[in-house]
């Protein structure tokens, strides 16, 4: 049974950390979040105590999400309507020539379904459209959570959004994620089917894997899908969500440094979360995202083997040491 897995059967020791096995489980996630300690005490978004109460206010109905349920709407003010049109239409016109194809070919098409450039879209919406092509979810939650929480999620083909809108004062760059970065950062990749897949496998890995793993597991889900670049036609392109929601990365895009990929080697690095990224690392193509990132998770050590079960759509163990 489900227990023998998780637990020591003599002891009822749990050998591994708790994960979610079930659907039932993912309506539990997001009850751990941590409070980043680094948040850049001068930006706006943290200072401004009007901005603060908004936020708080917004992030309250999220956290009342129950997943599977409807996602509550957000009824966005004059001053959220008009900072998500600017740094929009800022956005796609930056991006442009910075960013791989097969995110924008993505962006496009969901921006044409939902109406990016007109309003702020729903996340109700956004969920609807991600379920019909690639059956990735969503679950509305109020900050940055934890990274366990957060990757075990994407195990469910879960994506754990928030729905408040970066401070208007100073768009350019949010030092947590907020609606602009899930949306235009993240959404256009989930709605790609192999990247999708890709998720979950990363998701999948980070079930029940000690402390260790998890946090290089997380520093590599960032140095990709969050800040990853790759080779379009012998050119390095950007498709991170992080770099695709920030003005202020995409500046940046063209004066950092690049360095080729290896998870082996980078999973240990440190970068930081509140500025602009000093170092993009890359890939030839794609194709190599996905090999190394497949050859990185064949190394982890885990007492068993999960694979996710489409039909009854719940995490199964394959072998048990
Ligand atoms: N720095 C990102 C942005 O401005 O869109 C948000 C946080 C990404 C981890
Ligand atoms: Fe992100």
């Amino acid at each position: 049974g489900r227990d023998e897995v998780l637990t020591n059967k003599n002891s009822k020791i749990p050998i591994v950390p708790w994960f979610p096995r079930d659907e039932n489980d993912v309506k539990s996630l997001g009850l751990l979040m941590v409070v980043n300690e680094e948040n850049n005490q001068y930006h706006p978004q943290f200072t401004d105590q009007e901005y603060r109460e908004r936020r708080e206010q917004i992030a309250k109905i999220s956290e009342q999400h129950v997943f599977g349920q409807k996602i509550p709407s957000i009824d966005y003010t004059q001053q959220e309507e008009a900072t998500w049109k600017k740094i929009y239409s800022i956005l796609r016109e930056k991006g442009n020539p910075l960013l791989a194809k097969r995110y924008l070919k993505n962006l496009e098409k969901i921006e044409k379904a939902l109406g990016f450039k007109y309003k702020v879209p729903q996340l109700n919406d956004i969920d609807a459209y991600l379920r019909a092509e690639t059956g990735f979810r969503i679950k509305a939650t109020h900050g940055i959570l934890s990274q366990r929480e957060f990757l075990n999620a994407l195990a469910h083909r879960v994506f754990c959004c928030t729905q408040y809108i970066r401070h208007h004062a100073y768009p350019e760059y949010s030092p947590e994620p907020d609606l602009i970065h899930e949306v235009v950062g993240h959404i256009p990749l989930f709605a790609d089917k192999e990247i999708a897949d890709l998720s979950q496998e990363i998701g999948i890995l980070s079930c029940g894997v000690e402390q260790k793993d998890l946090s290089r597991l997380g520093t590599l889900y960032w140095f990709t899908l969050e800040f990853g670049a790759c080779k379009e036609n012998g050119q390095i392109k950007g498709y991170g969500a992080g770099i695709a929601s920030s003005t202020g990365e995409l500046d940046n895009f063209h004066i950092a440094n690049y360095e080729k990929f290896d998870p082996f080697i980078h999973a240990d690095r440190t970068y930081p979360t509140q500025i602009v990224q000093p170092t993009y690392l890359y890939c030839e193509s794609f194709d190599e995202v996905i090999q190394e990132l497949r050859m990185f998770g064949q190394s982890l050590q885990k007492p068993f083997g999960l694979y996710y079960d489409f039909v009854e759509k719940e995490l199964k163990a394959t072998k048990v040491i």
